[in-house]
């Protein structure tokens, strides 16, 4: 364990007033200001009614002070915690004290840094605990609960364990090639390859229903003037924030609602409608729109199914966007309302009288991957799918090279290159961690 130089003091509680707050010192002089502060070291771990006094022996507060000798400590080091009256002036006076007997002020998340670099806690797990505290709903903040007990770690590391054994198998043969190896031919390799590239998948699959959790679901409305779109976004979110009239070109900018399904936070956001011809707002307007359906993650493709001009989708949509097309208005048609197509990508109903609304409603939780996220859930950031998405492409290279050119040195380096960006997630793997494993295992050279 490395013990960082200086003592770092910050107020963890809220700014404002409070029954209780608590001002937190870490580092290796945590004892001594303790002692200067306290008067004497109070026992470890218990709570310990105390005055807290300033430098100069004044008095500021009185209350529980906790002091958590290192190691056994959230950050590895010797913390202390005042528990005082929750004002910000006495926080502040806490504060000024710790720094006049040596402490300096904390950076931004430096205690979870500090846990972090003493190995209390791998980096999705320090990102975790930023994602609880900011969790949106009650499933985000336990599927935070869950990265932060591991469990998005834990699936990160048994996919390296995986890579780690296919590169020993891959460079062992590369390293002792007294045989002629035909890589193709090796069947255990080839199960392996498979059983890495499922193992991809699913890790891909729950990470991105991990960041959906965490950031929740954008939800893009858009189609022809006049087609309902405002009409739908006040419809679920149950609130009229949108304008609506029979003029077409109402909407003009671009208005975003926050709704809640069944705890999937989605962000509902309403567009001018598109159509060619519109005056300089409404081209503006729709500009944006087509601006903010390059951020979606589902798009509603709204029609207005009494008109049979409107039936087009339009090249507007970006390729690969996951587009639902809802046939709005079967109020006027007395269609029935519902799924219209399998996989419901193809819903009819009605904004004006609600008919088929939970039909969409259920679609959306299907598009978030919503419907199987069991008890198994965790959080996840764009940083970890980026990171995934990077070590499977290299995944994908390393077998294709493997296949075309039956290249296993490149596959080797592929393997190396997709391991690396795993270890970015939990910012654990060296390449001196794979030396060690490969001697400890294979005891070359006996
Ligand atoms: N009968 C019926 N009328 C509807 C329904 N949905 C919307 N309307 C009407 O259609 C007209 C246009 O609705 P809006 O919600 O403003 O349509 P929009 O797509 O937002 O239009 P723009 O903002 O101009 O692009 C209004 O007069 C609504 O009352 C529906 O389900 N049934
Ligand atoms: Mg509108």
């Amino acid at each position: 364990m490395t013990s960082a130089p200086d003592t770092i003091v910050a107020t963890a509680t809220p700014a404002g007033t409070a029954g209780v707050g608590i001002v937190r010192l870490s580092g290796s002089e945590a004892e001594r200001i303790a002692r200067g502060m306290l008067g004497s070291l109070p026992e470890p771990r218990y709570a310990t009614y105390r005055t807290f006094r300033n430098a100069r022996g004044e008095k500021l507060d009185s209350g529980v002070a906790l002091y958590f000798p290192a190691p056994a400590s959230f950050t590895g080091e010797a913390v202390l915690e005042l528990h005082g009256h929750g004002g910000p002036v006495v926080m502040s006076l806490l504060v000024d004290a710790a720094i006049e007997f040596g402490a300096r002020l904390a950076e931004p998340g430096e205690f979870t840094k500090r846990a972090f670099l003493n190995g209390k806690l791998d980096l999705a797990q320090a990102e975790a605990i930023a994602d609880l505290i900011g969790s949106g709903t009650a499933q985000a903040a336990r599927a935070a609960l869950r990265s932060l007990s591991g469990a998005f770690s834990g699936a990160v590391d048994t996919l390296a364990e995986r890579l780690v054994r296919l590169r020993m198998h891959v460079e062992a043969a590369i390293d002792f090639p007294e045989e002629e190896i035909d890589f193709l031919s090796d069947e255990a390799l080839l199960s392996q390859l498979e059983d890495c590239r499922n193992a991809f998948d699913e890790l891909q699959n729950q990470a991105a229903v991990g960041r959906v959790l965490r950031d929740g679901f954008r939800v893009v409305i858009v189609g022809k003037p006049n087609a309902g779109k405002s009409s739908l976004l006040n419809k679920l979110s149950g609130e009229e924030s949108a304008i609506v009239t029979e003029v077409a070109g109402t909407t003009r900018d671009v208005l975003r609602e926050q709704i809640n399904i069944d705890g999937l936070a989605v962000e509902l956001v309403d567009t001018a409608g598109l159509r060619d011809n519109p005056d300089r707002i409404e081209a503006e307007g729709i500009r944006r729109a087509r601006e903010a359906l390059t951020s979606a993650d589902a798009v509603l493709w709204i029609q207005d199914a009494s008109d049979s001009d409107d039936a087009a989708m339009g090249e507007e949509v970006p390729d690969g966007a996951k587009v639902t097309v809802v046939r709005n208005k079967i109020d006027l048609t007395g269609e029935e309302p519902g799924a219209a197509s399998d996989g419901a990508a193809v819903i009819n109903l009605s904004a004006k009288t609600g008919a088929g609304i939970d039909a969409l409603r259920e679609r959306l939780r299907a598009l978030a991957g919503y419907e199987n996220l069991g008890e198994g859930a965790f959080t996840a950031r764009k940083r970890h799918i980026d990171a995934l998405s990077r070590a499977a492409a290299h995944f994908v290279a390393g077998c294709a090279a493997l296949d075309e050119s039956r290249a296993g040195e490149l596959l080797a380096e592929e393997l190396r290159l997709a391991h690396e960006a795993l270890g970015e997630i939990t910012g654990a793997m060296s390449s001196d961690d794979l030396l060690g494993r490969i001697f400890a295992d294979f005891c070359i050279g006996k």
